[in-house]
């Protein structure tokens, strides 16, 4: 079949099974979207390109599918580039296409030029520099797998113009061949011999799930291990949804805003069977004090992960879901029926600590951001529901006050830690599950970064709910100054120039609601959540509000600050 470069593209991503491309045109992709005009692949035109990667990102999140996103060159492509970053932070796959100037002039410094291969060369899995057009059937079948395998990532296409022009003899590979990518799926026989004898014989074991549990899709295998072990599950923010934190052995996140429970249960375990995780500064505060009688069991797919951070006795490498699926099966036959003895008192020490620290807050003043979090959680538990949020306090409530109970309904920008992540996640995980109810908890600062998105929720009549935890404040940067800098408040003060986020909804065609009372919460959600329209909650909560409990950045876990019952 002959085809121009730019035709072969499309007819690659169809085969690929893509839905949807986040992107906006310019010169250099304009033969892309030429020929983009004649496929079924829905492209969304968005604001901004740095959302169309977070939208795409965020695609991927929910549906466990590689997410799509397109750019120019010069500009276009390096607005991506926050997006690239953030999903290799948090290991999602996602393809990003960017235009590149024709081939004859790249490096004259050319209109709209930008070496964005370069640019993005230590936040991609891989990239590509297409010269040839023949080649653009095998680098995005070898895209695709790469991104989605192994540890996925982003995997970057610069297409230079004259390339997507040439026209082709179009034949699709089967298969891909890459000799020197090939991920360890199995896990080591003999480790996981070992693992299984290591978590018999603890006395105080935990278990420590990351996001890489989500991304295996061991869940199912994770909950088999607690329940017939009887061990304590604590999640990291990536891994909230792996393990249901209605469970009685869900400890919740553990770490800087963890819960004091799971944090005092890290100090004290003296074994850690970390699954998918990768024992981020976040997680495990001052390293050197961090868990000082554990032996750990490290499962992960990525090798490098192995040792990074933390001594690890019992290294284990490959995909979570068969190294637990091959792990249960020896415990089964250890065990033959029997019920585990050995950790009772253990288990009665964890709870000990549950029931005397658990996540309050005062319930004085005025409108509070955990209550509002807690009225969510309670009238969405029941629903299908995936929840996004953007960074900072809000982000740190959410986690916090809503309890997770499904793999990839809990969006969060982990890793990078990029505000603005909230609100284009949301659109990207209603077009993934446009069955599910998608509710963004933002930040008024994180939300400021990215609203000229919110046209490009309601063109697509996504029925999206973002719930500004509105404190005029970059809020989590002020409670560090607040608590480290002796309340000397600098550059933290949104108030002035603060929009009026209801018209600024209706600016758009969306939806704009104001809440000041906690009475009028419940009443709010309950109309955006029936509501077909994108919707925006304003709410006004108590300005100085803090997250509680917090480990200090690079004190121990076992030093947490605020929060009740010290
Ligand atoms: C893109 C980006 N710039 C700066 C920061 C540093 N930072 C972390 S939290 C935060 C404040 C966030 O404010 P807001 O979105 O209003 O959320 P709040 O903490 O008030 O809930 C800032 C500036 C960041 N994480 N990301």
């Amino acid at each position: 079949m002959k085809l121009t470069g730019a035709q072969a593209i499309v007819k690659s991503l169809e085969k690929e099974g893509v839905e949807v491309i986040f992107g906006i045109p310019g010169g250099a992709t304009l033969p892309i979207y030429d020929a983009l005009r004649e496929s079924k692949i829905k492209h969304i035109l968005m604001r901004h390109e740095q959302v169309a990667a977070h939208a795409s990102d965020g695609y991927a999140r929910a549906t466990g599918k590689v997410g799509v996103c397109m750019a120019t060159s010069g500009p276009g492509a390096t607005n991506l580039v926050t997006g690239i970053a953030n999903a290799y932070m948090d290991s999602i796959p996602i393809v990003a296409i960017t235009g590149q100037v024709p081939t004859p002039v790249i490096g004259t410094d050319a209109f709209q030029e930008a070496d964005i291969t370069g640019i993005t060369l230590p936040i991609v899995k891989h990239s590509y520099l297409v010269k040839d057009a023949n080649e653009l059937p095998r680098v995005i079948k070898e895209a695709f797998y790469i991104a989605s395998t192994g540890r996925p990532g982003p995997v970057l296409i610069d297409v230079p113009r004259d390339v997507s022009q040439v026209v082709i003899n179009y034949k699709y590979p089967e298969s891909v061949d890459l000799s020197g990518y090939k991920p360890t799926y199995r896990g080591h026989a003999k480790q996981i011999r070992l693992a299984a004898k290591a978590i018999i014989e603890a006395q105080r074991p935990i278990i420590y799930a990351g996001g890489g549990v989500i991304t295996s899709g061991a869940s199912e295998e994770l909950k088999k291990l607690a329940e017939l072990t009887q061990i304590h599950v604590t999640t990291t923010l990536m891994g909230k949804g792996a393990f249901p934190e209605t469970h009685p052995l869900s400890l919740g996140m553990l770490g800087m805003h963890g819960t004091r429970y799971a944090n005092y249960a890290m100090c004290e375990t003296d074994l850690i069977i970390a699954v998918g995780a990768r024992f981020d500064d976040r997680v495990t505060g001052k390293l050197s004090t961090f868990a000082p009688k554990a032996k750990i069991i490290h499962i992960d797919i990525d090798p490098a992960e192995i040792g990074k951070n933390v001594t690890t006795h019992i290294p284990i490498v490959g995909d979570a879901r068969f190294i637990l699926h091959d792990l249960i099966a020896i415990l089964e036959k250890l065990l033959a029926g029997e019920k585990m003895q050995n950790r009772v008192a253990w288990n009665e020490q964890v709870e000990e600590w549950r029931k005397k620290y658990p996540l309050t807050y005062s319930k004085e003043g005025g409108l509070k951001p955990e209550f509002i979090v807690e009225q969510i959680y309670d009238l969405t538990k029941d629903k299908e529901t995936i929840i996004t949020t953007g960074v900072g306090q809000n982000q740190m409530w959410a986690a916090q006050y809503y309890k997770v109970t499904k793999p990839r309904t809990f969006l969060s920008s982990g890793g990078l830690g990029t505000m603005g992540f909230g609100m284009p996640a949301a659109i990207g995980a209603q077009f993934g599950r446009p069955d599910a109810i998608v509710i963004d908890i933002d930040g008024d600062g994180s939300l400021q970064m990215v609203s000229q998105d919110i046209a490009t929720a309601v063109i697509n009549k996504l029925p999206i709910n973002i719930v500004i935890m509105n404190n005029g404040y970059l809020g989590m940067v002020r409670q560090w100054q607040q608590l480290f800098y002796e309340h000397r408040y600098y550059a933290v003060d949104l108030m002035p120039g603060i929009p009026d986020f209801v018209k600024l909804a209706e600016a758009y065609g969306a939806k704009g609601m104001r809440i000041t009372k906690p009475e009028k919460v419940r009443p709010a959600l309950e109309e955006a959540i029936a509501s077909p329209m994108t919707v925006i909650i304003d709410c006004w909560i108590e300005r100085e509000e803090n997250v509680f409990p917090m480990v200090a950045p690079g004190a121990p876990l076992s030093q947490m600050i605020g929060g009740e019952g010290e």
